[in-house]
């Protein structure tokens, strides 16, 4: 039996989860101590974890495979009965999720740092997901952030690596690590939610579709679930083999960063349908040719066709979305007679909704769009969503959104973000905007009904989040939100979001950024975006 180690460290400062786990540059992750620290404050604040069973991999970019094999030791030195690792140390945010669920493990541990880049220079990540299989929630990274305040030392056994590549399982310091096939489980959940049949069937009489896996983690499971079980040609899978620095590219699927995506579905000729997905494969872009589905949209038009989907042919209990995205799935879930709920950003704030059977879809404007069959957004399930929507109803994705504002009016949406801007010019802006007093001013064509700091109290838990994104509200309904990003790993980056409810069909064609014009012009000068951050324009609009 390998020696267990006990090693003397001292705390980081900074340790702290964000929207989504720890994340930080490659380098800081490598330092001696830094990834062991976090770990073992991990293991320390989730309970006993002698005799258990965690779930572990990642999106396969630089450094996985070091972190995995820290990882692994150090779980064999606190006790854990049995690892189960992706193949490769590969496996996806929603996989990971399914299989924490179907096999009843104590969690999971995720190593990913989702869209932003990999490689030496880039990002890495990492978190806890608990056993409901979703992100830990604030309760749980608070405590494991003041432990990585305090910690004085970590547990470690002393042993060669372990191999990754094969299936199997194996024994660490007396510890079962068992190699499985990422894949498999997944693409099983998926073929019971779907009308795999139908989706054939529409392939085999000629719908063409590109997804773009983006070198990041899902190509294998594009390739198996798209090319292999539903029968689309080989090639449908772009960029499909995942890569650790996902081939120089930022893998976030967005009209800016799948721009090989957006090019093929462009023009005459192109195919009916395309998507892609994001570094750990949770987040989804959907398009038509020569058509843009906003992720809001996409919530919405996947909502009100669920019936269509086998997984989902009882209806939805609710629709979750979180506060910046649009309100268009709320409409829909006032048609249905269920209930739209509104929570801060952050996937984790979706899981008690769904644990309660409160809420069967969810999304967010960040191209997160997901169910109740896991407890993360799920790239592939919305493609897959999709797709089964496409094959039931023989329209284009133009034709089905275009019918879709025609019933319920188009909120026009878009989100305008600032990236690497200044810190402390960005928590300045923010401290701006918190003491204007707007209330009944007029601002343009618009009059303010209110504003406010958005705090949130969980329905189901009764647990308050605060300072969640400045809120300007008017008196039509239409939006400006201001946020500050929680995934980044340098400066600040500024989120800006603008919405209008526009009813008139014959407007609903209107280029968005035309048609909130008025209102992008407005938050600026509210912000006072130029003169507090130097920046003239958004470095990406979505
Ligand atoms: C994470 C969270 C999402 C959130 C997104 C954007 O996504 O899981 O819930 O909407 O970050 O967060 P922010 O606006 O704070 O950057 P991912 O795909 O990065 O895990």
């Amino acid at each position: 039996m390998a020696a267990v180690k006990t090693v003397s460290t001292t705390p980081f400062s900074g340790q702290k989860p964000g929207t989504s786990g720890l994340r930080k540059k490659v380098k800081v992750f490598a330092q001696p101590h830094y990834l062991e620290n976090f770990v073992q404050a991990v293991f320390d604040s989730i309970g006993d974890v002698a005799g258990k069973t965690l779930v572990l991999g990642g999106d396969g970019r630089y450094h996985n495979r070091t972190a995995i094999q820290t990882i692994l030791k150090m779980a064999a030195a606190n006790g854990f009965a049995r690892v189960m690792v992706g193949r490769g140390g590969i496996l996806s945010t929603p996989a990971a999720s399914a299989v924490i669920r179907k096999y009843k493990t104590f969690g999971g541990i995720i190593l990913s740092a989702s869209h932003n880049p990999g490689g030496p220079l880039e990002d890495f990540g990492i978190k806890y997901n608990i056993p409901a299989g979703g992100p830990a929630p604030e309760a749980i990274t608070e405590a494991i952030h003041a432990r990585t305040e305090v910690i004085g030392a970590y547990r470690i056994v002393e042993a060669a690596d372990v191999d990754l590549d094969t299936l199997g399982t194996r024994s660490l310091g007396g510890m079962e690590v068992q190699v499985f096939d990422p894949v498999a489980d997944y693409a099983e959940l998926m073929e019971s939610l779907f009308d795999f049949a139908a989706i054939r069937a529409a392939f085999a009489s000629g719908l063409r579709m590109k997804f773009d896996a983006m070198h990041a983690v899902t190509g294998p499971y594009a390739t198996e679930i798209l090319e292999r079980r539903l029968g689309a040609p080989a090639g449908t899978v772009m960029n499909g083999v995942p890569l650790e620095d996902f081939g120089h590219g930022h893998p976030d699927p967005n009209l800016v960063h799948a721009h090989d995506l957006v090019e093929a579905l462009t023009g005459e000729g192109a195919p009916d349908f395309g998507a892609a997905s994001d570094g750990d494969g949770d987040r989804n872009m959907i398009l038509g040719r020569d058509f843009y589905v906003t992720p809001s949209d996409s919530l919405a038009v996947l909502a009100a066709n669920a019936t269509l989907c086998p997984g989902y042919r009882n209806g939805l209990k609710g629709i979750a979305r979180s506060m910046p995205t649009s309100a268009a799935p709320d409409r829909v879930a006032a048609k249905l007679g269920i209930p739209a709920w509104e929570t801060p950003t952050g996937w984790k704030f979706f899981g008690t909704l769904l644990d309660a059977g409160l809420a069967t879809f969810c999304g967010e404007e960040s191209f997160g769009t997901g169910s109740d069959h896991v407890r993360e957004k799920d790239g592939l399930w919305a493609v897959l969503a999709w797709l089964n929507v496409l094959a039931v109803r023989k329209q284009s994705v133009a034709d089905i959104v275009t019918a879709h504002w025609t019933e319920y009016g188009r909120n026009v949406y878009s989100r305008h973000d600032y990236e690497g801007i200044d810190a402390a010019a960005a928590e300045g802006l923010m401290e701006h905007l918190r003491g204007l007093p707007l209330k009944g001013r007029k601002l343009g064509a618009y009059t303010v009904a209110f504003n406010d700091d958005f705090a949130y109290t969980d329905p189901v838990d009764g647990s308050v989040s605060k300072k969640q994104g400045i809120r300007v509200v008017f008196e039509d309904g239409s939006r400006i939100v201001f946020r500050l990003s929680g995934t980044g790993t340098e400066g600040a980056t500024l989120r800006v979001y603008i919405e209008r409810f526009e009813p008139d069909p014959t407007r609903h064609h209107i280029d968005p950024q035309t048609a909130l014009a008025d209102l992008i012009a407005i938050a600026r000068d509210l912000a006072e975006i130029e003169a507090r951050t130097g920046r003239q324009e958004p470095t990406v609009i979505t």
